[in-house]
């Protein structure tokens, strides 16, 4: 019986962890990934990803929100709008930023150093 417990906890404690990754909770990227037109895009940064890599946006003006849920800085920074830093964040912060931007594809990043590698993903505009 105790190794059987013993077994059960570790089993809690693994799926616990997995649990908080943040960066793949779920095949629903593209439900939150759209926003309509004039609304605002809620993307999630942690320590090191965005939570969602791929959305979708109307061409116009375009807010994006972003959630820092890292213990270390973060930004938005999109590349074909000239390395625009739309929104930048403190740790545990949220802040907004707006951009206009024309129909096309985009790459965002966080600019932060070291951190791109593991931190883009795409905007497609239509
Ligand atoms: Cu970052």
């Amino acid at each position: 019986m105790r190794a059987t417990r013993t077994t059960l906890t570790l089993l809690a404690a693994t799926l616990a962890l997995a649990g908080c990754g943040g960066a793949d909770d779920g095949g629903d990227d593209a439900a939150d990934g759209a926003a309509e037109a004039g609304g605002t895009l809620s993307i999630e940064a942690g320590d090191l990803y965005f939570d969602p890599e791929e959305v979708s946006a109307s061409a116009g003006t375009v807010e994006f929100e972003l959630n820092n849920v890292g213990a270390v800085e973060h930004d938005f920074v999109i590349e074909e709008a000239g390395d625009e830093n739309v929104v930048h964040t403190e740790a545990g912060e949220t802040a907004t930023g707006s951009i206009d931007l024309e129909a096309g594809t985009y790459t965002y990043y966080c600019s932060v150093p070291g951190h791109r590698s593991a931190m883009e993903g795409t905007l497609t505009v239509s």
